[in-house]
């Protein structure tokens, strides 16, 4: 397969700094060696231009923070996607998981059609669930979700024109924190969500069935992992930590899992913060769990 792997060093819609040289310690984690070593041939597009916040006022808008230079980062992201050729797998890079409004409508929109409907199995201990009236904290990687399904601002919302996500082709596996308000938003958009609760009971071979029974029929199926849906004690370079996330076999089973139906044309990798990290721990697992997504052939 080709795979195009795509940087988007942005740290501005997180609360801590660092998230920023996420796809720097992933490069350095030797992620393209390990995908051509599975048979792929691997292109490097670079990143994405992304402001550095010493540039920048800190400012607020709306409950919104860093919005201006998020919305241009995001767009170009999903630019930069959308003008990827049929057949090719990209895999993109965070970044705080607000980048994903963009990699996100940016495969949904690739190659066409407002027609395709694409799905979303979004690996996290958070919902991502937010609006700018919700948010405890205004920080924007908390949001890419509830913006992804046209809530929220519509600057962000809008970022693929007048395409949306459909809730009921979105589905959740590792959730752990919920905030108050986002959990109401959650209830409302009936969004299918596998809470760690799930994980222990159910397990994720089941979870994947289910999810597949959910997404099994849509063209396309993005895998967004943010690192933090894995324990802590395995992926400690993570800005918002929450203890009793996946273990390392889980993550690999559910990656496995995923890459054996076929469907999976797209990921991203997120929240990898090399500040926090143990040497690079944190970066070299989630580049295992991205060659276990493209363990054999998917497209
Ligand atoms: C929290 C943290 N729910 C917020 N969200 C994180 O700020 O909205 N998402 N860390 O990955
Ligand atoms: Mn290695
Ligand atoms: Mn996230
Ligand atoms: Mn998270």
């Amino acid at each position: 397969m080709n795979v195009s792997i795509l940087g988007i060093p942005m740290d501005l819609g997180a609360g801590r700094r660092g998230v920023d040289m996420g796809p720097s310690a992933l490069r350095n984690a030797h992620l393209a060696t390990h995908l051509r070593e599975l048979g792929h041939t691997v292109k490097d597009l670079g990143d994405v231009d992304v402001a550095l916040p010493e540039t920048l006022d800190k400012h607020e808008e709306a409950g919104l923070v860093f919005l201006d230079p998020i919305i241009n980062a995001c767009r170009d992201a999903a630019g930069r996607v959308a003008a990827l050729p049929e057949g090719t797998f990209p895999l993109t890079l965070g970044g705080d998981h607000s980048v994903s409004m963009g990699t996100v409508t940016g495969n949904a929109l690739r190659g066409n059609p407002a027609g395709v409907r694409s799905g979303l199995i979004w690996v996290d201990a958070h919902t991502d669930y937010n609006t700018p009236q919700s948010s405890p904290s205004g920080n924007i990687h908390g949001m890419p979700v509830a913006h992804l399904t046209g809530l929220g601002d519509p600057r962000l919302s809008n970022l693929g024109g007048g395409w949306h996500m459909r809730p009921e082709d979105i589905v959740m596996i590792g959730i752990r924190s919920v905030d108050q308000r986002e959990r109401a938003l959650m209830q409302e958009a009936g969004i299918l969500a596998y809470t760690m609760k799930e994980v222990d009971q159910l397990g994720i071979t089941r979870i994947v069935d289910e999810t597949m029974e959910r997404l099994g029929r849509l063209e396309r199926l993005h895998v967004s992992f943010d690192a933090d849906a894995l324990d802590p004690g395995l992926c400690p370079g993570v800005g918002t930590p929450v203890p009793g996330g996946l273990t390392y076999r889980e993550g690999h089973l559910l990656m496995e899992l995923l890459s054996e139906t076929g469907r999976v044309t797209s990921m991203d990798i997120v929240e990898v913060n090399p500040i926090l990290d143990t040497r690079n721990q944190t970066a070299e697992v989630m580049v295992g769990m991205a060659a276990s997504l493209l363990g054999q052939r998917i497209l």
